[in-house]
């Protein structure tokens, strides 16, 4: 019989890597009514009318705003399908999306 011992000297540790979360923010312009903002954050994000006005606002006052974040595919259509809604009208809205950190 062998002594060589043949057993390993470190486990390696397997970590699940989670796939990164990424945000749909929506671009302020100055074109674009405020009440199709509402609509189209309504349509497309599934928000009361509330919670749409609040975020319309605040990518009115600020710039951007973060309208919510998923798996990057879901992100990436949803931004995609509110900014063509935005285009069929006529209106320069825009939604982009970036991975959250
Ligand atoms: N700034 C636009 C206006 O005054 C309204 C608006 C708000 C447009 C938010 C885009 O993401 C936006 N009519």
């Amino acid at each position: 019989m062998s002594d060589t011992d043949l057993r390993p000297r470190s486990k390696t540790a397997i970590k699940t890597q989670r796939p990164r979360l990424h945000k749909v923010i929506l671009v302020n312009d100055d074109y674009t009514p405020r009440e199709f903002v509402v609509v189209v954050l309504k349509a497309e994000f599934r928000m009361n009318e509330s919670q749409a006005h609040r975020v319309m606002l605040t990518a009115h006052q600020r710039g951007v705003c973060v309208v919510a974040v998923f798996a990057r595919d879901i992100a990436e259509s949803k931004a995609t399908r509110a900014t063509d809604m935005a285009r069929s009208q006529g209106y320069p809205l825009l939604f982009t999306t970036e991975p959250e950190e």
